[in-house]
């Protein structure tokens, strides 16, 4: 089975949409083989969105994603990783399908409700930071 990391962000998680979040994961029927909630250090920020460092929304997005608790998730399914990502929908929540979870429940680029991990490389890499433990 594929694991894949998923992250309820701060702006989901002041709105109280983690219990209906999460639940539309099980409706599918994905396993969710870990769950903790987090206050991410910058460390931490900067090392998920690694990629993006240097980008001129960086520093916007770790500000973001450090102001509040997050839910990291790790999810399993046969493609896990494809599945959850059209589960979340598009980055921009104008182009995402409005079924999908940012189309359902976000409005902006930049605090889009979800993360999924993109392929299994990042997944490998995204579990260790938020799931050193395991
Ligand atoms: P995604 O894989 O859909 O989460 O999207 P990306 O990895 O491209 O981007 C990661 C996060 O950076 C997004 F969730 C939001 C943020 N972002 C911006 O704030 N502005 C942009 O122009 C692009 C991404």
């Amino acid at each position: 089975m594929e694991k894949t990391l998923v992250l309820i962000k701060p702006d989901a998680m002041e709105r109280k949409l983690m219990g209906e979040i999460i639940s539309i994961y099980e409706k599918k029927g994905l396993h969710i083989s870990a769950l903790k909630i987090i206050k991410p250090s910058i460390e931490i920020a900067e090392s998920h969105y690694i990629e993006h460092k240097g980008k001129p929304f960086f520093k916007e997005l770790v500000n973001f994603i450090t102001r509040g608790e997050v839910c990291a998730l790790i999810i399993e399914a046969d493609n896990a990783i494809e599945l959850v990502r059209k589960m979340n929908g598009a980055t921009n929540p104008l182009d995402a399908d409005m079924g999908s979870i940012r189309g359902q429940f976000a409005v902006s680029k930049s605090e889009n409700a979800v993360h999924s991990s993109d392929c299994a490389e990042n997944a490998e890499r995204e579990m260790k930071i938020w799931f050193p433990e395991i």
